[in-house]
């Protein structure tokens, strides 16, 4: 029986390491309905659809340098986020920005030459696709460096009595950083207004959740008796309709709270490194926000499509022909 156990294909199969937290995300995933989609966000949500698919074709055809981490599939969350958050808010993103981003300033042109490093560069070029600072909005590449950073900006910001609050996004990979609980321990015990947006796509790099969390993120929320609310839904109204409330709250009274989305990654983690089976990349692709609006509102995205596309081809044609970005002492300064 020993060596049953000790077999190592059995090992590695998925017989032993099962999962032990919820069911993959994906799974769990509601459509909702598209009908009533505002115009604005449309073109938000095919602006960096078009754009994150760009850049992919970009890093293949040789164009761009250093790494990339596309949120196709997951664009639907920074959009639903953008009428939520307050300009006087601070946002703290991650690896996976260009949503992010894209959302909070509409500045296709500032993020590529960013990524580009050529003139026009939100960050002079020094930040690329990870690190980026502008204003209030602070990427980085780094795992969970964002929590402490998020929770002392909010400390301050009650200090200050302001209405404002701190939000932070987080992969659900990123609750194995000890810095995570660190943070949610200080946010509790101070009581600050600390939003943290997890966006829960099943996956971290090559690992299901399932085999890299136990329990699960309301667990962990919890043991810190901090609030925890899941999205299931990709249906803008609805996020936006039982987020409201929830986020009015955070500024309120300054009591933090964990948002975690259920979503899926629909492209590689970086850019051509998809280390799932092909049937649950396809599953993917079937639930993707995208083929369900193409259904519903054939006539209205298609346009919508044909123009974000070619904006997009734009947007590279002109950046592309730009010179390099040069450092100057404006980068020391914040740019807002
Ligand atoms: C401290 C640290 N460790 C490791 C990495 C390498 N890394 C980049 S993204 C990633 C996986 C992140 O997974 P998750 O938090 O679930 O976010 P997702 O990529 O799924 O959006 C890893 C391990 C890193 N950037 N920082």
């Amino acid at each position: 029986m020993l060596g049953v156990l000790l077999h190592p294909v059995l090992w590695h199969s998925h017989l032993f390491i099962r999962p032990r937290g919820p069911v993959a995300p994906s799974e769990c995933l509601r459509g909702g309905t598209v009908m009533g989609v505002d115009d604005a966000d449309l073109e938000l949500l095919l602006l960096i659809r078009h754009f994150e698919r760009k850049l992919l074709e970009l890093f293949e055809a040789g164009q761009l340098n250093g790494t990339t981490h596309t949120c196709l599939g997951q664009e639907y969350i920074p959009v639903a986020l953008r009428t939520l958050l307050a300009e006087a808010d601070y946002v703290f993103s991650n690896h996976r920005g260009h949503g992010h981003y894209l959302a909070r300033f509409n500045d296709p042109h500032g993020l590529l030459a960013e990524i580009m490093g050529r003139e026009g560069a939100v960050c002079q070029g020094v930040g690329g696709s990870q690190h980026i600072l502008r204003g209030r909005y602070l990427s980085t590449g780094v795992q969970g460096e964002s929590m402490p950073v998020a929770v002392g900006t909010a400390l301050h910001l009650k200090r200050e009595g302001s209405n404002n609050l701190a939000a932070v996004f987080l992969g659900d990979g990123t609750w194995g950083e000890g810095s995570v609980y660190e943070a949610l321990n200080m946010a509790s015990l101070w009581q600050v207004p600390l939003l943290v947006l997890v966006e829960n796509n099943g996956i971290a790099q090559s690992t299901p959740t399932g085999v890299q969390l136990a329990g699960s993120i309301a667990g962990r929320a919890a043991a810190f008796g901090v609030r925890h609310q899941l999205v299931r839904t990709q249906d803008l109204d609805e996020i936006r309709a039982e987020l409201g409330p929830a986020v009015t709250r955070v500024r309120d009274t300054a009591e933090p709270l964990v948002v975690e989305f259920l979503t899926q990654r629909l492209g590689p983690h970086s850019k051509g490194d998809d280390t799932r089976p092909a049937e649950e990349v396809d599953l993917a692709a079937e639930r993707d926000w995208y083929r369900r609006y193409a259904a519903e509102i054939p006539d209205r995205l298609g346009l919508c499509d044909i123009r974000q596309r070619e904006f997009v081809e734009q947007v590279v044609k002109e950046v592309a022909a730009r010179p390099l970005s040069t450092w100057d002492d404006r980068c020391l300064l914040p740019n807002v």
